[in-house]
Protein backbone atom coordinates (compact mmCIF):
# COMPACT_ATOMS: atom_id res chain seq x y z
CA UNK A 1 0.00 0.00 0.00
CA UNK A 2 2.84 2.33 0.95
CA UNK A 3 4.31 1.48 -1.93
CA UNK A 4 1.70 1.93 -4.45
CA UNK A 5 1.66 5.10 -2.59
CA UNK A 6 4.94 6.24 -3.54
CA UNK A 7 4.65 5.31 -6.63
CA UNK A 8 1.64 7.53 -7.63
CA UNK A 9 3.80 10.59 -5.96
CA UNK A 10 6.43 9.58 -8.72
CA UNK A 11 4.43 9.71 -11.26
CA UNK A 12 3.15 13.29 -10.53
CA UNK A 13 6.57 14.70 -10.39
CA UNK A 14 7.09 17.94 -11.56
CA UNK A 15 3.14 19.39 -10.41
CA UNK A 16 2.79 20.82 -7.06
CA UNK A 17 1.18 19.28 -4.37
CA UNK A 18 -1.70 22.18 -4.31
CA UNK A 19 -2.34 22.01 -8.19
CA UNK A 20 -3.45 18.44 -8.01
CA UNK A 21 -5.49 19.16 -5.00
CA UNK A 22 -7.00 21.98 -6.89
CA UNK A 23 -7.53 20.05 -9.64
CA UNK A 24 -9.04 16.63 -7.52
CA UNK A 25 -12.15 19.27 -5.98
CA UNK A 26 -12.70 21.27 -9.69
CA UNK A 27 -13.27 17.35 -11.04
CA UNK A 28 -15.35 16.67 -7.60
CA UNK A 29 -17.19 19.90 -7.84
CA UNK A 30 -17.83 19.37 -11.27
CA UNK A 31 -18.70 15.49 -10.43
CA UNK A 32 -21.00 16.86 -7.81
CA UNK A 33 -22.92 19.28 -10.20
CA UNK A 34 -23.35 16.34 -12.63
CA UNK A 35 -24.74 13.51 -10.72
CA UNK A 36 -28.04 12.29 -11.68
CA UNK A 37 -30.49 13.90 -9.16
CA UNK A 38 -32.62 11.16 -8.17
CA UNK A 39 -36.09 12.51 -8.39
CA UNK A 40 -37.24 10.18 -5.52
CA UNK A 41 -34.54 10.83 -2.46
CA UNK A 42 -35.13 14.80 -3.88
CA UNK A 43 -39.33 13.85 -3.18
CA UNK A 44 -38.55 12.44 -0.15
CA UNK A 45 -36.78 14.71 1.75
CA UNK A 46 -39.29 17.39 0.36
CA UNK A 47 -41.53 15.45 2.57
CA UNK A 48 -39.64 15.45 5.55
CA UNK A 49 -39.79 19.32 5.00
CA UNK A 50 -36.26 19.21 4.33
CA UNK A 51 -36.32 22.75 2.89
CA UNK A 52 -32.95 22.23 1.42
CA UNK A 53 -34.16 19.98 -0.89
CA UNK A 54 -36.97 21.98 -1.33
CA UNK A 55 -34.68 25.06 -2.92
CA UNK A 56 -33.14 22.53 -5.32
CA UNK A 57 -36.21 21.10 -6.25
CA UNK A 58 -37.52 24.86 -6.77
CA UNK A 59 -34.34 25.46 -8.81
CA UNK A 60 -35.10 22.55 -11.02
CA UNK A 61 -38.47 24.30 -11.81
CA UNK A 62 -36.88 27.09 -12.56
CA UNK A 63 -33.95 25.66 -14.82
CA UNK A 64 -33.83 26.35 -18.27
CA UNK A 65 -32.41 23.30 -18.95
CA UNK A 66 -33.86 20.62 -21.10
CA UNK A 67 -32.75 17.83 -18.90
CA UNK A 68 -33.40 19.73 -15.32
CA UNK A 69 -37.17 20.06 -16.66
CA UNK A 70 -37.82 16.26 -17.00
CA UNK A 71 -36.48 16.10 -13.51
CA UNK A 72 -38.85 18.70 -12.42
CA UNK A 73 -41.81 17.57 -14.14
CA UNK A 74 -40.90 14.01 -12.30
CA UNK A 75 -40.83 15.24 -8.80
CA UNK A 76 -43.56 17.64 -9.47
CA UNK A 77 -45.68 14.81 -10.27
CA UNK A 78 -44.37 12.62 -7.32
CA UNK A 79 -45.54 15.68 -5.18
CA UNK A 80 -48.73 16.12 -6.17
CA UNK A 81 -50.76 13.83 -4.33
CA UNK A 82 -49.52 15.91 -1.27
CA UNK A 83 -50.18 19.43 -2.79
CA UNK A 84 -53.18 21.67 -2.33
CA UNK A 85 -53.39 21.66 1.48
CA UNK A 86 -52.42 25.09 2.07
CA UNK A 87 -54.19 28.42 2.27
CA UNK A 88 -53.15 30.13 -0.55
CA UNK A 89 -52.69 33.91 -0.19
CA UNK A 90 -51.61 37.16 -2.49
CA UNK A 91 -50.65 40.04 -2.09
CA UNK A 92 -50.32 43.16 -3.90
CA UNK A 93 -49.59 46.84 -3.34
CA UNK A 94 -47.66 49.51 -5.00
CA UNK A 95 -43.60 50.24 -4.50
CA UNK A 96 -43.61 51.40 -0.44
CA UNK A 97 -46.19 50.38 0.61
CA UNK A 98 -45.19 47.92 3.08
CA UNK A 99 -45.40 44.72 1.54
CA UNK A 100 -41.82 43.32 3.14
CA UNK A 101 -43.27 44.75 6.22
CA UNK A 102 -46.49 43.24 6.39
CA UNK A 103 -45.09 40.29 4.99
CA UNK A 104 -43.13 39.91 8.10
CA UNK A 105 -45.31 40.35 10.91
CA UNK A 106 -48.22 38.97 9.29
CA UNK A 107 -45.93 35.76 8.62
CA UNK A 108 -44.05 35.60 12.41
CA UNK A 109 -48.04 35.98 13.60
CA UNK A 110 -48.72 32.77 11.60
CA UNK A 111 -45.76 31.09 12.79
CA UNK A 112 -46.55 31.98 16.40
CA UNK A 113 -49.93 30.41 15.57
CA UNK A 114 -47.88 27.07 15.05
CA UNK A 115 -48.15 27.52 10.99
CA UNK A 116 -45.28 26.78 8.39
CA UNK A 117 -45.25 29.80 6.09
CA UNK A 118 -43.63 29.94 2.54
CA UNK A 119 -43.26 33.58 1.13
CA UNK A 120 -43.14 32.68 -2.56
CA UNK A 121 -42.62 36.65 -5.18
CA UNK A 122 -43.69 37.16 -8.66
CA UNK A 123 -41.44 40.29 -9.55
CA UNK A 124 -42.57 41.66 -13.23
CA UNK A 125 -39.69 43.91 -13.22
CA UNK A 126 -36.89 40.87 -11.85
CA UNK A 127 -35.41 40.07 -15.01
CA UNK A 128 -34.29 44.05 -14.86
CA UNK A 129 -33.20 44.70 -11.44
CA UNK A 130 -32.16 41.08 -10.36
CA UNK A 131 -35.26 40.70 -8.21
CA UNK A 132 -35.98 42.84 -5.62
CA UNK A 133 -37.29 40.55 -3.54
CA UNK A 134 -33.92 39.52 -2.85
CA UNK A 135 -33.19 42.36 -1.01
CA UNK A 136 -36.58 41.74 1.02
CA UNK A 137 -34.86 38.66 2.50
CA UNK A 138 -32.12 40.78 4.75
CA UNK A 139 -35.31 42.98 5.47
CA UNK A 140 -37.42 40.34 6.68
CA UNK A 141 -34.92 39.85 9.43
CA UNK A 142 -37.58 38.13 11.63
CA UNK A 143 -39.54 35.92 9.39
CA UNK A 144 -35.75 34.64 7.32
CA UNK A 145 -34.55 33.32 10.62
CA UNK A 146 -37.59 31.09 11.60
CA UNK A 147 -37.64 27.63 10.94
CA UNK A 148 -41.40 27.53 10.21
CA UNK A 149 -40.69 30.02 7.96
CA UNK A 150 -39.07 29.73 3.65
CA UNK A 151 -38.44 32.77 1.94
CA UNK A 152 -37.92 32.38 -1.89
CA UNK A 153 -36.68 34.89 -4.17
CA UNK A 154 -38.43 35.41 -7.33
CA UNK A 155 -38.11 33.43 -10.53
CA UNK A 156 -36.83 35.43 -13.03
CA UNK A 157 -37.68 35.48 -16.75
CA UNK A 158 -38.38 36.87 -19.84
CA UNK A 159 -42.46 36.43 -20.13
CA UNK A 160 -44.48 37.03 -17.09
CA UNK A 161 -46.16 33.74 -18.37
CA UNK A 162 -42.97 32.00 -17.40
CA UNK A 163 -42.59 32.93 -14.39
CA UNK A 164 -45.90 32.13 -13.32
CA UNK A 165 -45.60 28.98 -14.63
CA UNK A 166 -42.59 28.49 -12.55
CA UNK A 167 -44.18 29.92 -9.15
CA UNK A 168 -47.61 27.74 -9.81
CA UNK A 169 -45.13 24.59 -9.48
CA UNK A 170 -43.03 25.94 -6.66
CA UNK A 171 -46.39 26.41 -4.67
CA UNK A 172 -47.09 22.64 -5.41
CA UNK A 173 -43.40 21.76 -3.94
CA UNK A 174 -44.26 24.26 -1.07
CA UNK A 175 -47.56 22.33 -0.55
CA UNK A 176 -45.60 19.25 -0.38
CA UNK A 177 -43.14 20.34 1.77
CA UNK A 178 -45.69 20.74 4.18
CA UNK A 179 -46.63 24.66 4.21
CA UNK A 180 -49.74 25.69 5.40
CA UNK A 181 -49.70 28.88 4.26
CA UNK A 182 -48.25 30.18 1.08
CA UNK A 183 -47.94 33.81 0.22
CA UNK A 184 -47.42 35.08 -3.09
CA UNK A 185 -46.22 38.25 -3.30
CA UNK A 186 -46.50 41.06 -6.74
CA UNK A 187 -45.76 44.71 -7.25
CA UNK A 188 -48.84 46.23 -7.95
CA UNK A 189 -47.59 47.54 -11.41
CA UNK A 190 -49.56 45.72 -13.91
CA UNK A 191 -50.31 42.80 -15.21
CA UNK A 192 -49.04 40.43 -12.63
CA UNK A 193 -51.59 41.32 -10.20
CA UNK A 194 -54.15 39.23 -12.44
CA UNK A 195 -51.48 36.49 -12.65
CA UNK A 196 -51.10 36.48 -8.56
CA UNK A 197 -54.91 36.35 -8.89
CA UNK A 198 -55.38 33.05 -10.82
CA UNK A 199 -53.23 31.03 -8.88
CA UNK A 200 -54.29 32.03 -5.15
CA UNK A 201 -57.56 31.45 -2.74
CA UNK A 202 -57.12 34.82 -1.41
CA UNK A 203 -56.20 38.05 -2.75
CA UNK A 204 -55.03 40.48 -0.38
CA UNK A 205 -54.96 44.02 -1.62
CA UNK A 206 -52.56 46.76 0.66
CA UNK A 207 -53.01 50.43 0.19
CA UNK A 208 -52.20 53.74 1.30
CA UNK A 209 -54.78 56.51 2.69
CA UNK A 210 -54.28 59.25 -0.31
CA UNK A 211 -54.88 63.26 -0.32
CA UNK A 212 -59.17 62.03 -1.28
CA UNK A 213 -58.21 60.71 -4.56
CA UNK A 214 -58.61 57.02 -3.07
CA UNK A 215 -60.61 55.68 -6.04
CA UNK A 216 -59.62 57.52 -8.83
CA UNK A 217 -55.78 56.64 -9.08
CA UNK A 218 -56.47 52.92 -8.74
CA UNK A 219 -56.96 50.38 -11.74
CA UNK A 220 -60.54 49.00 -11.24
CA UNK A 221 -59.83 45.66 -12.31
CA UNK A 222 -57.56 44.98 -8.80
CA UNK A 223 -60.34 46.26 -6.66
CA UNK A 224 -62.36 44.04 -8.31
CA UNK A 225 -60.20 41.21 -7.43
CA UNK A 226 -60.00 42.08 -3.90
CA UNK A 227 -61.20 39.72 -1.19
CA UNK A 228 -60.07 42.41 0.75
CA UNK A 229 -58.15 45.89 1.27
CA UNK A 230 -56.11 46.75 4.09
CA UNK A 231 -55.19 50.33 4.27
CA UNK A 232 -51.70 50.30 5.84
CA UNK A 233 -49.52 52.76 7.73
CA UNK A 234 -52.91 53.46 9.53
CA UNK A 235 -50.73 55.15 12.95
CA UNK A 236 -49.55 58.30 13.67
CA UNK A 237 -50.99 61.29 12.16
CA UNK A 238 -51.92 59.18 9.46
CA UNK A 239 -54.59 57.43 11.38
CA UNK A 240 -57.37 59.83 10.71
CA UNK A 241 -56.75 59.86 6.89
CA UNK A 242 -56.42 55.92 7.03
CA UNK A 243 -60.52 55.79 8.58
CA UNK A 244 -61.46 58.09 5.91
CA UNK A 245 -60.47 56.19 3.41
CA UNK A 246 -61.96 52.84 4.73
CA UNK A 247 -65.24 54.95 4.11
CA UNK A 248 -64.68 55.47 1.34
CA UNK A 249 -63.46 51.77 0.06
CA UNK A 250 -66.13 50.35 1.60
CA UNK A 251 -68.75 52.96 -0.45
CA UNK A 252 -67.23 51.98 -3.54
CA UNK A 253 -66.99 48.13 -2.51
CA UNK A 254 -70.98 48.48 -2.65
CA UNK A 255 -71.09 49.84 -6.01
CA UNK A 256 -69.70 46.38 -7.06
CA UNK A 257 -71.77 43.14 -8.11
CA UNK A 258 -72.01 39.77 -5.17
CA UNK A 259 -69.06 38.47 -6.51
CA UNK A 260 -69.29 34.35 -7.43
CA UNK A 261 -67.71 33.64 -3.93
CA UNK A 262 -70.78 35.18 -2.10
CA UNK A 263 -67.93 36.73 -0.47
CA UNK A 264 -68.34 40.64 0.44
CA UNK A 265 -65.11 42.00 0.12
CA UNK A 266 -63.29 43.86 3.36
CA UNK A 267 -61.87 46.46 3.94
CA UNK A 268 -59.65 47.26 7.38
CA UNK A 269 -57.04 49.02 8.61
CA UNK A 270 -53.41 48.03 9.44
CA UNK A 271 -49.98 49.11 10.97
CA UNK A 272 -47.53 46.68 9.67
CA UNK A 273 -44.67 49.11 11.30
CA UNK A 274 -46.53 48.83 14.59
CA UNK A 275 -48.27 45.33 14.49
CA UNK A 276 -51.91 46.20 14.71
CA UNK A 277 -54.56 45.31 12.80
CA UNK A 278 -52.72 42.08 11.45
CA UNK A 279 -54.23 39.57 13.29
CA UNK A 280 -57.75 40.99 12.10
CA UNK A 281 -56.20 40.45 9.13
CA UNK A 282 -55.69 36.50 9.31
CA UNK A 283 -59.57 36.46 10.60
CA UNK A 284 -60.69 37.99 7.49
CA UNK A 285 -58.50 34.98 5.55
CA UNK A 286 -60.20 32.27 7.73
CA UNK A 287 -63.82 33.75 7.63
CA UNK A 288 -63.43 33.83 4.10
CA UNK A 289 -62.05 30.27 3.79
CA UNK A 290 -65.11 29.34 5.98
CA UNK A 291 -67.75 30.64 3.82
CA UNK A 292 -66.04 29.81 0.60
CA UNK A 293 -65.37 26.50 1.61
CA UNK A 294 -69.08 25.85 2.81
CA UNK A 295 -70.63 26.93 -0.41
CA UNK A 296 -67.63 24.75 -2.59
CA UNK A 297 -66.68 28.02 -3.94
CA UNK A 298 -63.12 27.02 -2.44
CA UNK A 299 -62.87 24.16 -4.50
CA UNK A 300 -64.22 25.40 -7.48
CA UNK A 301 -62.52 28.06 -7.89
CA UNK A 302 -59.00 25.86 -7.53
CA UNK A 303 -60.29 23.46 -10.64
CA UNK A 304 -61.06 26.64 -12.85
CA UNK A 305 -57.44 27.63 -12.35
CA UNK A 306 -55.98 24.41 -13.01
CA UNK A 307 -57.88 24.72 -16.16
CA UNK A 308 -56.99 28.22 -17.14
CA UNK A 309 -53.26 27.21 -16.51
CA UNK A 310 -53.86 24.16 -18.34
CA UNK A 311 -54.53 26.10 -21.43
CA UNK A 312 -51.90 29.10 -20.49
CA UNK A 313 -49.22 26.51 -20.58
CA UNK A 314 -49.91 25.43 -23.63
CA UNK A 315 -50.37 28.71 -25.50
CA UNK A 316 -46.83 29.97 -23.51
CA UNK A 317 -45.33 26.62 -24.93
CA UNK A 318 -46.47 26.79 -28.54
CA UNK A 319 -45.30 30.42 -28.56
CA UNK A 320 -41.78 30.08 -27.22
CA UNK A 321 -41.58 26.91 -30.06
CA UNK A 322 -42.72 28.84 -32.39
CA UNK A 323 -40.36 32.06 -31.67
CA UNK A 324 -37.40 30.34 -31.16
CA UNK A 325 -37.12 28.25 -34.39
CA UNK A 326 -34.19 29.03 -36.56
CA UNK A 327 -36.47 29.69 -39.80
CA UNK A 328 -38.99 31.63 -38.25
CA UNK A 329 -36.13 33.49 -36.64
CA UNK A 330 -34.72 34.22 -39.74
CA UNK A 331 -38.05 34.69 -41.78
CA UNK A 332 -39.69 37.33 -38.75
CA UNK A 333 -36.78 38.98 -38.99
CA UNK A 334 -37.18 39.52 -43.17
CA UNK A 335 -41.25 40.04 -42.69
CA UNK A 336 -40.42 42.65 -39.79
CA UNK A 337 -38.09 44.75 -42.39
CA UNK A 338 -41.50 44.19 -45.46
CA UNK A 339 -43.65 45.71 -42.95
CA UNK A 340 -41.57 48.34 -42.34
CA UNK A 341 -41.50 49.33 -45.81
CA UNK A 342 -45.37 48.94 -46.43
CA UNK A 343 -44.39 45.64 -48.62
CA UNK A 344 -46.56 43.77 -46.94
CA UNK A 345 -49.51 43.80 -44.04
CA UNK A 346 -49.43 42.14 -40.63
CA UNK A 347 -52.04 39.41 -40.98
CA UNK A 348 -50.16 38.68 -44.48
CA UNK A 349 -46.60 38.40 -42.68
CA UNK A 350 -48.19 36.51 -39.82
CA UNK A 351 -50.00 33.88 -41.83
CA UNK A 352 -46.66 33.78 -43.88
CA UNK A 353 -45.19 32.84 -41.10
CA UNK A 354 -47.59 30.46 -39.02
CA UNK A 355 -47.58 28.48 -42.63
CA UNK A 356 -44.33 27.48 -42.67
CA UNK A 357 -44.45 25.60 -39.58
CA UNK A 358 -47.95 24.20 -40.70
N1 LIG B 1 -45.57 54.42 9.46
C1 LIG B 1 -45.54 53.23 8.87
N2 LIG B 1 -44.55 52.92 8.02
C2 LIG B 1 -44.54 51.70 7.42
C3 LIG B 1 -45.55 50.75 7.69
N3 LIG B 1 -45.29 49.64 6.96
C4 LIG B 1 -44.16 49.90 6.25
N4 LIG B 1 -43.69 51.13 6.55
C5 LIG B 1 -42.49 51.78 6.00
O1 LIG B 1 -42.67 52.02 4.62
C6 LIG B 1 -41.45 51.82 3.90
C7 LIG B 1 -41.64 50.83 2.77
O2 LIG B 1 -41.95 49.56 3.34
P1 LIG B 1 -41.69 48.18 2.57
O3 LIG B 1 -42.19 47.12 3.46
O4 LIG B 1 -40.29 48.10 2.13
O5 LIG B 1 -42.62 48.39 1.31
P2 LIG B 1 -42.81 47.43 0.02
O6 LIG B 1 -44.24 47.53 -0.38
O7 LIG B 1 -42.28 46.09 0.29
O8 LIG B 1 -41.94 48.17 -1.05
P3 LIG B 1 -41.29 47.56 -2.40
O9 LIG B 1 -40.57 46.31 -2.04
O10 LIG B 1 -40.39 48.66 -2.86
O11 LIG B 1 -42.42 47.33 -3.36
C8 LIG B 1 -40.42 51.38 4.94
O12 LIG B 1 -39.69 52.49 5.33
C9 LIG B 1 -41.28 50.87 6.09
O13 LIG B 1 -40.66 51.00 7.34
C10 LIG B 1 -46.59 51.10 8.62
O14 LIG B 1 -47.49 50.32 8.92
N5 LIG B 1 -46.51 52.35 9.17
MG1 LIG C 1 -40.81 44.90 -0.70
Amino acid sequence: MAKEKKSALTENEGVSQSEITNSLSIKNIKKKRNAKINPKVLVASILKKDTTALSRAITLVESKNADHLDIANSIIKQCLPYANKSIRIGITGVPGVGKSTFIEIFGKHLTNAGKRVAVLAIDPSSSLTKGSILGDKTRMEELVKDDNAYIRPSASGKSLGGVARKTRESIILCEAAGFDVIIIETVGVGQSETTVHSMVDFFLLLKLAGAGDELQGIKRGIIEMADAIAINKADGDNLKRAKLAKVEFNRALHLYPTKDSNWQPKVTLCSALQNEGIDAIWNIVQEYIDTTTQNNYFNNKRKEQNKFWLIQTIEEQLKSDFFNRPDIKKELATQLHLIENDKTTPFAAAYYLLNLVH
